[in-house]
């Protein structure tokens, strides 16, 4: 296997033998392969499309099967084969579609892939398709090709997050099936392939704004909302992941039973919605984040069902307690397809739940854009009365590796006149500090998930438009830890934005050269993360 998608790579390069992650080399394979049989259906739909065909079945299905090989999500090699079976079925109908229409190209070998009979011939073909094995001879095109196939798996996570909302948009099938169809070519120059880095930026600022649509559509905005940390005695089940459909369905599903709900990592944000924290037995927030979890499964009384990344190995403590649906996967944990959670709710109340009630403090969330803006005259006079002098927006994923203190030490020692944004898991590294309030604005405001970095984009570009400046020119700066593909997509979109002068870490991505990495220095002056002290110094001046 050759791995080298995320932040926790084996020795900051790539994962040979087995994922840091628990990917094993079998369904690293099976996800090449995946990867591999997309860029065959991407290059038919594409040219389906021009001649008015087009499948929005195999569209989602796309976006669905690209979400499948993103970090942490399924490591069920069973659950790869149909996917590449589906592919090759929406891929087949789509070409039968173009022949009746007299359309009859040479197609690509990608476009031609026929999937083995079993497991083991399908492992043998992903490792025929693997990174290494890509033809393209220049270091730094196949760098930014990998780049682009990376975004696409987080625009792919926000689409299907979307569309399982009710929002759509075809034009961003259309983007990420045309960079996928591009990735199979070899005649693109390195001008063409940083293009098409900021033309999946631009597909991914659109997925989030339909993402947004459909989390604010169904839920309502969010509202500042505090979130207890302690338990309620009785029954109790954990949610984790970040799919707030999945949480609504559990929450009616549950009412009136007894068992209570408690969010995990990224699902904290759950409780600003006004049409999800209306449930009386949606009780509060269990543990950090996705790192942490063998400690804090284990520890937990009830049952835990997770929606979607990031899932780590169970531990022997609570895999008869553990439980996935959507698109995440572990081998032998039991998946919930069908949406009814009945089995979770059973092994709940066969679990003892929390015997007491416990009181651990409370957290504040629900600082989305609609709750920002609605005080934006308050938050202008501070800065320009010089009550607030900085804004820091410290976002991003958690990780397990060290150094990702530097992000604690960084918001505990910001001034007491700057306020900091923050949203994703890697807020859990502060997400409890008291950081009191200017003026009655809190200083640290929770946007969201990683999946409402759509949120804090609207909120720099309202901020810039009421000074009259550009995002750049805001008293804003952007420090920022990365772990999966998510934010790679996100990354991708604050370049396409323009924004300069981003602070990454905690460690630059494996997958980029440095003549990619010296490219965005020079024109986006992106740069590592340093030391608390030394940023905040080079900063504030
Ligand atoms: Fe390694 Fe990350 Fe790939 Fe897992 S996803 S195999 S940890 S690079
Ligand atoms: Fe976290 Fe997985 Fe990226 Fe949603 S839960 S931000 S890492």
């Amino acid at each position: 296997m050759y791995c080298y998608q995320c932040e926790q790579t084996a020795k900051g390069q790539a994962c040979t033998k087995i994922g840091v992650c628990g990917k094993q080399p079998e369904v690293a394979a099976l996800q090449d392969l995946l990867v591999y049989a997309l860029q065959g259906l991407s290059l038919v739909a594409v040219e389906a499309r021009r001649a008015g065909v087009n499948d929005e079945a195999a569209n989602v299905f796309t976006a669905k099967a690209m979400f499948s090989t993103l970090t942490n999500v399924n490591f069920d090699p069973e659950r790869f084969l149909p996917l590449l079976r589906d592919c090759v079925t929406y891929r087949e109908d789509l070409k039968a579609a173009l022949a009746a229409k007299g359309v009859t190209p040479a197609w690509n070998e990608a476009a031609g892939f026929v999937p083995a009979p079993d497991l083991a011939g399908l492992v043998a073909q992903g490792q025929a398709h693997g990174i290494e094995k890509d033809p393209e001879p220049n270091a730094d095109i196949k760098s930014l090709k990998q780049t682009v196939i990376y975004g696409i798996k987080g625009v792919a996570a926000y689409l299907d997050h979307a569309e399982i909302l009710g929002q759509s948009d075809d034009s961003v099938y259309a983007s990420i099936q045309e960079l996928l169809a591009d990735t199979l070519r070899l005649d693109l120059d390195l001008g063409a392939w940083v293009q098409r880095a900021l033309d999946c930026g631009n597909a991914n600022i659109r997925a989030m704004e339909l993402l947004d649509a459909g989390n604010t559509g169904a839920y309502g905005h969010p509202e500042p909302t505090r979130v207890p940390l302690g338990a309620r005695a009785g029954k109790a089940i954990l949610i984790s992941g970040h799919d707030l459909r999945d949480l609504e369905l559990l929450l009616q599903q549950t009412e009136g039973t007894g068992v209570n709900i408690y969010t995990h990592g990224e699902m904290l944000p759950c409780h600003g919605y006004p049409e999800l924290k209306k449930y009386g037995h949606f009780h509060g927030h269990y543990g950090t984040a996705w790192q942490n979890q063998l400690k804090e499964f284990s520890e937990f009384p009830g049952a835990i069902l997770m929606t979607t990344n990031c899932i780590q190995k169970p531990s022997g403590a609570y895999m008869d307690n553990i439980f996935t649906t959507g698109l995440v996967g572990w081998p032998g944990v039991v998946h919930l397809e069908d949406k009814d959670f009945g089995p979770v709710i059973k092994r709940a109340r066969e679990l003892p739940g929390f015997a007491g009630d416990t009181d651990k403090g409370s957290v504040m969330v629900g600082f989305g854009r609609n709750a920002v803006m609605n005080v934006a005259g308050t938050v202008i006079d501070a800065v320009k009365g010089g009550a607030i002098r900085h804004f820091f927006l410290v976002a991003g994923c958690d990780g397990a590796k060290p150094g990702r203190n530097y992000y604690t030490e960084f918001v505990e020692k910001v001034p007491e006149d700057c306020v900091v944004l923050t949203l994703a898991c890697g807020k859990f590294r502060f997400f409890d500090k008291q950081l009191g309030d200017i003026g009655g604005i809190p200083r640290l405001l929770d946007v969201g998930q990683c999946n409402d970095a759509y949120s804090a984009v609207k909120i720099a570009l309202a901020l810039a438009e009421a000074f009259e400046c550009g995002v750049n020119d805001l008293p804003l700066s952007l420090v920022l830890s990365w772990y999966e593909q998510k934010a790679v997509a996100i990354l991708l979109s604050l370049l396409a934005l323009g924004v300069k002068d981003i602070r990454l870490g905690p460690s630059l991505p494996a997958f980029l050269t440095p003549n990619v990495l010296n490219h965005l220095v020079e024109h986006y002056d992106i740069k590592p993360i340093t030391t608390p002290d030394e940023d905040l110094k080079t900063i504030l001046g």
